[in-house]
């Protein structure tokens, strides 16, 4: 079915909509409009098919138009279109929680509801600076993220981010004494990794360094991602996950792990805690949860965690923090028929099962001009591309608007092209995702 042809609009039109995180003026003397999708398939507003190598933005894992999805969102809006969750509740937002509680590494069965990915690292950085409060540990106050790291865009995710971009522009209203681990992309010595690199578990013992430096009194939690996604597909070395978990267990340290990304099937099990083998005691989730339909993130928190806020008189509400949309009811709507469609499909280990077909897509890249890295887990795929001197990034822009002429939707970070398409995806999909990447890397060259 081809979409319906949209009305083009002028350029006098395009001027009002202040676009995220894109360059304004450039997308506005040349739109790429998408109108319609389905499946693996999107269609732009001029009819064209368009094959999603990346879910949308990382976060339609079922794939697009899932009839499901939309018709319990309709039925929800129908019934209760919103419902306030302060000192209020409605059923689905117990029952969801229930559900992803089940999901979840066992003992983190404390929900939390977001509306983004952003919102849900904020609130688990509250929720580890006022939980070291409520055990008489008040000093500790300080977070620890990772350079390259992306925790969103609230002060508190920029402060723990480790990408430049996203933090000079703002930097005085950061937190105060957060630091960084050192991130573990080493070209260097892990280039054409498949799977997890083998070198670099060590660099998990810098952590032992910054708590020598500042003293695990003063630390409140250390927060990563299992992948890191945004800076372009940073995986953890092998083992190294493992040790960040033994030195915060010695020094009492909570640990977050930002799921947004990895959540949801996106590594072969249904988070990056389990495929990685490792449970911290929050976990940060938003995309996925909804399949992108509708916004919603959700914070999981261990039992003890929450147990250490249920204390004192118990007409106090133990966490001053939430939102207006908190487990909205259309969202729980869409994340309780997203997990229906998950568990039916089996897609939350489909990734692990698909993982040797991605790894054979980004490899095939090795010896096409300027690859220098192809990195890939599960359903992730990263090509890396050598940068222009003094130009860097044009490379990789190119090579994404080649993919998006030739049908392609990858997504570009500098001169990384990083894969993450819908987890229904078939090895024929990955094989046109491959062809089109390496003739548009070819022609870029
Ligand atoms: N944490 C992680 C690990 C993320 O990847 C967020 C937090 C923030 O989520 P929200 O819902 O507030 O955007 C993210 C978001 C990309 C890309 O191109 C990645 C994200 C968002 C947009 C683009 O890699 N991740």
């Amino acid at each position: 079915m081809n979409a319906k042809p949209s009305t083009a609009l002028a350029p006098s039109e395009l001027q009002s909509f202040w676009m995220p995180f894109t360059a304004n003026r450039q997308f506005k003397a040349n739109p790429r409009m998408l109108a319609r999708a389905e499946g693996m398939t999107y269609w732009t507003a001029d009819g064209r098919e368009i094959l999603d190598a990346v879910a949308g933005l990382w976060c339609v894992n079922a794939g697009h138009g899932r009839r499901e999805i939309t018709e319990a969102v309709a039925a929800q809006l129908g019934t209760m279109e919103y419902a306030p969750t302060f000192q209020m509740g409605h059923p689905s937002a117990f029952e969801l929680a229930n559900r992803l509680a089940a999901l979840a590494p066992p003992g983190l069965d404390r929900i939390f509801f977001t509306n983004s990915g952003s919102e849900s690292v904020d609130t688990a950085l509250k929720i580890a600076l006022a939980y070291q409060r409520a055990r008489g540990q008040g000093a500790r106050t300080r977070l620890i993220g990772r350079e390259k790291g992306y925790h969103g865009v609230g002060f508190g995710g920029i402060t723990v981010g480790g990408i430049v971009n996203n933090r000079k522009f703002f930097g005085s209203s950061m937190l105060p004494g957060a630091d960084h681990l050192p991130h573990t992309l080493s070209i260097e010595h892990n280039a054409f990794s498949r799977g997890l690199p083998q070198w670099g578990a060590h660099l998990a013992n810098e952590l032992e360094r910054l708590i020598a430096l500042h003293d695990a009194s003063t630390i409140a939690a250390v927060i990563v991602e299992p992948v890191s996604g945004s800076a372009g597909v940073i995986l953890p070395p092998a083992g190294y996950l493992k040790r960040l978990r033994e030195i915060c267990d010695k020094h009492d340290i909570l640990l977050i792990f930002d799921e947004v990304i990895t959540g949801f099937g996106r590594v072969g099990k249904p988070f990056g805690a389990q495929a990685f083998d490792v449970t911290p005691d929050l976990m940060t989730t938003a995309k996925g949860l909804t399949n992108g339909a509708i916004p919603m993130g959700a914070v999981f928190a261990s039992r003890k965690i929450y147990d250490a806020f249920m204390q004192g008189p118990e007409h106090t509400i133990e966490l001053f923090h939430g939102y207006t949309y908190s487990a909205h009811p259309a969202a729980c709507a869409a994340a309780l028929a997203t997990l229906d469609v998950y568990a039916r499909e089996q897609l939350l280990t489909r990734a692990a099962t698909m993982a040797p077909h991605m790894e054979e897509t980004v490899h095939a890249l090795k010896g096409l001009p300027n690859v220098i890295d192809c990195r890939n887990y599960g359903l992730i795929g990263a090509v890396e591309l050598e940068a222009r001197p003094g130009r860097p990034g044009t490379r990789g822009y190119e090579v994404f608007l080649k993919c998006f002429e030739r049908g392609v939707l990858v997504r570009q970070t500098g001169d990384i092209i990083a894969l993450s398409p819908p987890l229904i995806v078939e090895s024929a999909h990955l094989a046109r995702i491959g062809e089109v990447l390496a003739g548009a890397i070819r022609e870029v060259a």
